[in-house]
């Protein structure tokens, strides 16, 4: 038998985030090269000093069946020409394992896509849950002016995916059209069937 893993106590700042991460991922401009549609306005914010989109707040918890990870996800506010800040998107290596966003503080949308195209959004505000159902791949927004702050709960193993992402981008994107987040067909788009 494995050893027994101690308990952990966790302090989550609602609008930071975890307090005392294991791990801080940061995402930059030049990290979401290609996810835009505005290719010229990504280029302008990489010359403007490259600035952070997201931040993840990890803690640390073994990638293995039985285990549930969690971390919290900080998206700045922000456009790429008018495209809101927003995180890469994946799908779970193990296609068939669900996930549960919970938003702590700001506003955004969780932005969900099956394989064959099918497109879902939830609009995130504290307090709202949004639950990812096993097969669907996940991205998230931020539609608001101040940070966008969720908690997110997944199983151990599993994993992440994206290439699928990478290769094809999500069927919508969330542009800012006179002042209000609109769901918009994101023209480079390629759909996974060809
Ligand atoms: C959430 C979780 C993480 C994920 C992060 C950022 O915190 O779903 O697993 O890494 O969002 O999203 P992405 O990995 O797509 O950049
Ligand atoms: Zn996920």
């Amino acid at each position: 038998m494995k050893e027994l893993m101690k308990p952990i106590r966790t302090l989550v700042d609602f609008k930071r985030g975890v307090v005392n991460p294991d791990r801080v991922i940061e995402r930059k401009t030049s990290d979401m090269q290609g996810m835009y549609a505005d290719e010229l306005a990504l280029k302008k914010l990489l010359s403007q000093g490259n600035p952070f989109i997201y931040q993840i707040r990890e803690v640390n918890i073994p990638e293995e069946t039985g285990h549930i990870i969690y971390s919290t996800t900080v998206i700045y506010p922000g456009k790429v020409g008018d495209e809101y800040f927003m995180t890469k998107g994946h799908f779970h290596a193990k296609e068939g394992t669900a996930e549960i966003y919970f938003c702590l503080e700001g506003e955004g949308y969780l932005l969900m896509q099956t394989r064959q195209g099918r497109v879902s959004a939830i609009h995130m505000k504290p307090g709202v849950l949004g639950y990812i159902p096993p097969y669907w791949g996940h991205r998230t927004i931020n539609t608001g002016n101040k940070e966008f702050v969720f908690l997110t709960l997944f199983p151990g193993d599993a994993g992440h995916n994206y290439e699928i992402i990478e290769k094809c981008g999500f069927a919508k994107m969330m542009v800012e059209e006179d002042g209000r987040a609109i769901l918009k067909d994101n023209p480079k788009y390629t759909s996974l069937n060809g």
